[in-house]
């Protein structure tokens, strides 16, 4: 995520003007081809104090994370009441604020993820009964300190397989200068797997890539991340998709099989994409992203979706969603046995799309930092 300052809205729009001379130089595969996805229009269905992410919730209810720390759940009227505030135990300087929330299967507990007022990236959990918080349950799960404001990443999401994942980013400034991302002796820049009731505060899954390995940390899945700023399973198929926010040239979305056994290495701060960063050397075990875009065009930070599997948009199903934050128009890939073979866009802006929402039954919503909350639908 790069929230944007006024300064910065006005830099984004003086290189946007000088962008519009270029033409859009595609960093795609040749064998990619471009494809015009399926006929989509996006309705407003409420506005939010910053929403910035969400989940489907008892019900089927959507329930959407305000920046600054409350949530709120959708109803047919927008949003209702906060049923959870923490606004008194976070920020919304730099990079930080509520930044994830997951409810486990059967949706027993719920689970914050945000960074405490010391900048601290925290994962709670509250048990849920009758489909209401209760709040007197809360319990932290996890902490990571972190050096710098920026690239917390932040999201949280539970895998098919019922574990929690939690993706951290490198810990910030610019270039990663302390190479988290590919040390394997902090939490920084990875993707987490946990058990949080396997054990008190949590358990490790016996399964984790390094366990047993007194070098690298127990609770890594996969390494080599930079701002993991939204990550999520394929419905359908439990394959794992991440959209890496680069550092000044590349965008990416990552991907994984639902067969991994987790350990990859995405690369950074090795490299940026497809790409050497600084001089760096592609590691040897590199997992090269599915897809990179260059900022050539309007992208500056690449906002990962969903795989779509709802049933409102036949054409659409299968195909993976995603976005950017300073672009907001919706694009689509779709895959094969995990490579891209069309990649194209839905024609809608969604605004300064900082994340997207699969609901209860699997139709996505699109949340526009600046406010709004929309739903993808048919046009
Ligand atoms: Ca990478």
């Amino acid at each position: 995520m790069k929230v944007r300052t006024r300064s910065s809205a006005i830099i984004s729009a003086v290189c946007l003007v000088a962008s519009l001379a270029l033409t859009t130089a595609s960093a795609d595969e040749p064998s990619a081809a471009s494809h015009k996805a399926a006929g989509v229009e996006l309705t407003q269905v409420a506005t939010a104090q910053n929403p910035i992410a969400g989940t489907a919730g008892p019900g089927g209810q959507v329930w959407i994370a305000e920046r600054a720390g409350t949530v709120r759940v959708l109803g047919a009227q927008g949003l209702g009441r906060p049923v959870l505030d923490i606004s008194a135990e976070t920020t919304t300087d730099g990079e930080r604020g509520l930044l994830g929330i997951a409810f486990d299967k059967g949706q027993k507990h719920f689970y914050i993820s945000y960074t405490d007022l010391e900048g601290t990236s925290t994962v709670d959990e509250f048990t849920m009964r009758y489909g209401k918080i209760q709040p007197n349950t809360r319990r932290t799960v996890i902490t990571q300190t972190q050096p710098y404001e920026n690239h917390n990443g932040g999201d949280i999401k539970f895998g098919p397989d019922g574990y929690l994942y939690i993706a951290l980013g490198d810990g910030g400034a610019g270039g990663d200068p302390h190479g988290n991302g590919q040390k394997l002796d902090t939490l920084l820049g990875k993707m987490l797997r946990i058990d949080p009731n396997g054990a008190k505060p949590y358990a490790i899954p016996a399964d984790n890539p390094f366990v047993g390995d007194p070098n690298a940390k127990d609770e890594i899945w996969a390494y080599g991340l930079r701002n993991p700023w939204r990550f999520s399973f394929d419905a359908g198929t439990g394959d794992m998709f991440i959209g890496d926010v680069g550092q000044s040239e590349w965008e990416e979305i990552d991907w994984a099989s639902a067969r991994s056994g987790g350990g990859e290495n995405y690369g950074w701060a090795s490299m940026e994409g497809n790409h050497p960063f600084r001089g760096g050397t592609e590691p040897a075990n590199h997992v090269p992203p599915v897809f990179e875009y260059d900022r050539l065009g309007l992208g500056c930070s690449v906002t990962g979706g969903f795989v779509y599997r709802g049933s409102k948009i036949p054409e659409l199903r299968g195909q993976y969603l995603y976005s950017d934050y300073c672009d907001g128009t919706v694009r689509s890939l779709k895959l094969k046995n995990g490579k891209v073979t069309g990649h194209g866009d839905l024609g809608v802006s969604g605004g300064e799309v900082i994340s997207f929402v699969q609901g209860g039954d699997r139709e996505l919503y699109v949340l526009a930092l600046g406010g709004t909350i929309s739903r993808i639908d048919p046009a």
